[in-house]
């Protein structure tokens, strides 16, 4: 007896093919195939959302304090939409003074029974005073109370940086763009939460 097509095996299900062997008289014969499915997971029933827009609509609210970073989310998180299926009249750019002002519109937003997600992107970076860490903690409260108050993802697409070159590097360079990821999420919730 030998197995075929064995994938690896850290998989939670496969498919794979048993052949048997029978000699006469010292020939081999041709196999008898038959193929298997295998799986740990028969009884549990899974959900899981797609990297695709599909016809969900998305609102984006972004901060214009640090446009030159916010600018970069912004422009990430549309291009990783568009690029996954949305098209122009799927996206909606909603734009506040600064993050302290992102929770009150994103929660509007939210609560319009309009959009399917909304994206919050902002850039806190620190500086010589406490208010860094007034900001921060006002939006992580925000942006977390709008999910469990509308049912509507709000997601965190905020850097909170020690400094500019920490933000720079997380809106299109070294660390990727905080706004494509924001996008990413928003679309994987949005599907995800059509099917709960
Ligand atoms: N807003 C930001 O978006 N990023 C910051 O780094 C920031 N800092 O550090 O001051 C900031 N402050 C403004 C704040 O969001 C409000 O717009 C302002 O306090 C008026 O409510």
């Amino acid at each position: 007896m030998l197995l075929g097509n064995v994938p690896e095996a850290n998989k939670i299900s496969m498919t794979f093919t048993v052949s048997s062997y029978k000699m006469l008289r010292g020939i081999l014969l041709s196999p008898t195939k038959k193929k298997f499915f295998w799986s740990t997971k028969k009884m549990v029933q899974e959900f899981k959302g797609q990297l695709s827009a599909g016809k969900n609509k998305f609102a984006i609210v972004v901060s214009r304090f640090n446009e030159f970073v916010t600018h970069k989310l912004l422009d990430g998180a549309i291009d990783c939409l568009q690029r996954h299926g949305a098209g122009e009249d799927q996206i909606a750019v909603i734009w506040v003074p600064g993050t302290i002002e992102i929770t009150v519109a994103a929660k509007k937003a939210a609560e319009s029974g309009n959009f399917s997600a909304v994206l919050c992107l902002g850039a806190v970076i620190r500086g010589s005073t406490s208010h860094y860490d007034y900001v921060c903690q006002q939006i992580s409260r925000g942006v977390g109370q709008i999910n469990y108050d509308t049912g509507v993802p709000a997601i965190f697409g905020i850097l909170t940086c020690d400094t500019i070159e920490q933000a720079i590097e997380r809106a299109g360079t070294k660390q990727g763009n905080a706004g494509v990821n924001a996008a990413m999420a928003a679309m994987e919730m949005a599907d995800l939460l059509g099917k709960l």
